[in-house]
Parts: C-alpha cells; sequence; structure tokens
C-alpha cells in the first residue's frame, strides 16, 4: 500500500471512530432477594430474553447471598458506584433500603422495585406480580379446599420483613374470618427463604400443633423445605403443604402426595417486565399515576394512584398440569 492509499484507510478508520463513537450499553441490575434461590433464577432469565430483545442492554444479576437488607443495601450502594442506568429490586424490606435507593435516583439512576416493593419515597414504581388481595386469598383457599371440616394451618413465610409476604398474609388474615371461618390460622413463622432455617421452622410448627393440618408457604423455599420434612417425617395424608412453588422444583411433592395444590405465577415474565420497565425509565418514560408500559408478549401494564401496578392472576398447579408446567419454570 503506498503512503497516499495507507492515509486514506487511516482517515477513514478515524472518521468512522469519530462519526460512530462506541455506544456504550445500557446497564440495567436486577438485585433480588438472594442468590440462589430458582424464582429469581428464572426471573432473570425473563430479564436477558428483555435485553435480547432491545439490544445493547446489560442485565447485572445481583443479590447477597442471604435474603438481607443490609446486603442488599451494600449491593446498591455498589451499583451506584458503577453509575449502572438503572436498578431493578425485589426488596428485603420496604424501608431500610429508601436511603440507598433515594441516593441513586439523586444520580439520576432509575430505580423501580419488583416482586416485592419498596416504599414509595425509594422507588419511582412497583410491579406486584398479581392483586395482592388475590394472593392472599389463593393461598387460604388451597389450603381450605383439601379441608372440607376446617382446622389447624400455620403459615411458613419468607423473610419476617418481606414486603410481598407481609402483603400478602395480611390479606389472607383479612379475609379469613368471613371467608374461610372454619380455618384455625394458629402461627406465622418465618424460613427467611434459606432451606435450612424453612426446614427447622417446619419441623417446630409439627411440634408445637400436633392438630396441624396444613402448612401454607407463600414462599417457593420455604414451600419445598415444608413438603420435604412432610415426606421425610412421614406425614403425607396428615399434613398438606400448600402454598406458592416454582412448578420445576415442587413436581415431585404433588407426585408424592405431600401437596395436592399449589399456586404462582409466570417470574420469566416477572423479571422480563422489570427489564422493560426500566429500559422504558431510561428512555423517558414518566412513571406517574395513569402511565401506561408495553411489556412486548406480556402486555400493559397501567400505574395506579401509588404508581404500582400488577401482572396476572395466579396459575394453579396440581396434578393435572404440574408436569407440563415444570418444564416451563
Ligand atoms: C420466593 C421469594 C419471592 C416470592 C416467591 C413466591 O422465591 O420470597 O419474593 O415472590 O417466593
Amino acid at each position: 500500500m503506498n503512503l497516499f492509499k495507507k492515509l486514506a484507510v487511516s482517515t477513514a478508520i478515524a472518521a468512522a471512530l469519530i462519526t460512530t463513537p462506541a455506544m456504550s450499553a445500557e446497564r440495567i441490575a436486577l438485585v433480588v432477594k438472594s442468590l440462589g434461590n430458582g424464582f429469581f433464577d428464572a426471573a432473570a432469565k425473563g430479564a436477558e430474553k428483555a435485553a435480547a430483545e432491545i439490544g445493547d442492554v446489560e442485565v447485572i444479576y445481583t443479590g447477597p447471598t442471604a435474603a438481607t437488607a443490609e446486603g442488599q443495601i451494600e449491593i446498591v450502594n455498589s451499583l451506584i458506584a458503577q453509575n449502572v442506568d438503572a436498578i431493578a429490586i425485589s426488596a428485603n424490606d420496604p424501608d431500610a433500603l429508601v436511603p440507598s435507593l433515594k441516593k441513586a435516583m439523586d444520580r439520576g439512576i432509575k430505580v423501580i422495585s419488583w416482586d416485592s416493593g419498596v416504599a414509595a419515597g425509594g422507588r419511582m414504581m412497583h410491579l406486584n406480580p398479581s392483586d395482592t388481595d388475590l394472593i392472599g386469598e389463593t393461598i387460604i383457599k388451597l389450603a381450605a379446599d383439601y379441608l372440607p371440616d376446617g382446622g389447624d394451618v400455620a403459615i411458613l413465610s419468607a423473610s419476617s420483613t418481606a414486603t410481598n409476604q407481609n402483603a400478602w398474609i395480611d390479606a389472607a388474615k383479612k379475609i379469613l374470618p368471613t371467608k374461610f371461618p372454619k380455618i384455625n390460622l394458629v402461627a406465622v413463622v418465618y424460613g427467611d427463604d434459606d432451606s435450612v432455617k424453612s426446614t427447622n421452622e417446619a419441623k417446630g410448627l409439627i411440634a408445637t400443633y400436633p392438630n396441624l393440618k396444613a402448612i401454607i408457604a407463600p414462599t417457593t423455599v420455604g414451600v419445598v423445605a415444608a413438603a420435604q420434612v412432610v415426606t421425610d417425617m412421614k406425614l403425607i395424608g396428615k399434613v398438606n403443604v400448600s402454598g406458592l412453588a416454582l412448578p420445576s422444583e415442587f413436581k415431585k411433592f404433588i407426585d408424592n402426595g405431600s401437596s395436592k395444590a399449589v399456586a404462582l405465577w409466570n417470574p420469566i415474565d416477572l423479571g422480563y417486565s422489570a427489564v422493560q420497565i426500566s429500559h422504558q425509565l431510561i428512555g423517558g418514560t414518566k412513571a406517574a399515576p395513569g402511565a401506561s408500559f408495553a411489556l412486548g408478549h406480556v402486555g400493559k401494564i397501567t400505574l395506579d394512584d401509588s404508581n404500582s401496578a400488577a401482572m396476572a392472576a395466579p396459575f394453579q398447579f396440581d396434578a393435572s398440569n404440574i408436569e407440563e408446567f415444570s418444564k416451563i419454570y
């Protein structure tokens, strides 16, 4: 190549570099209650799907090893330092995270909560998987359907500060006396979405309440632990386990009879929607009451007066359909 040609080539390359500056990908952090939870892994799959559809989006899937607010605060602070574009969080506490998330918003980072909410001051909007009252009613109904004569039931929850489980339990308690008068809720205990703690709490319930007829676990981690305890203690047919379960993790307990039925929504769609919303906020869409977000194949959501929106109704899984859904999530 002669000098003239060389110069022409390098000028062309330089021009290309100037006219098309390397666009840096949009970075959206999906902060979950804790890592190692299959429900959040499924949500992360949906998040990646949304990122691939949008293009040039990097999903940072992160969370503490234990489901604590302290662990999430550390992560949020580090995401602020990395100057990500958005934080989409499923919170371990509605209030504890507010100061760090406020700081993120002050720096121009878009913040939403999804699955488990943050108080209004700490986020721009919240995405519920489903209507809170409906979930509260569903978790009781799943147990009551198999207790025609009523009886003692107990709830094995996630952490005691989890926004979502606490809201569902409140809704369940509200509806109990009128809709399920024969169901007697004897205790609410907390397994912290930790298998070992959930197992111990389930054993504790069985030891303390000899007439216990059902354990209701509105957490995908707790429900597996409870069903395993019922199986190991040979209590199948005596104590029914119900609640919110990931079909892929729970199929064996429907198969062995330790549970008659559970429910859930599509966690992949939830993670997908969290990323779609974050991307639209980055693009300038305002989160305000009445604002709508088009969420691809998931449909459209519209924010209510508290800047929250809910997705689909929970779906029931039992012997008739768990096999099919266990292959999806
Ligand atoms: C656990 C988590 C999550 C909840 C599901 C049902 O995986 O606590 O927040 O939505 O259960």
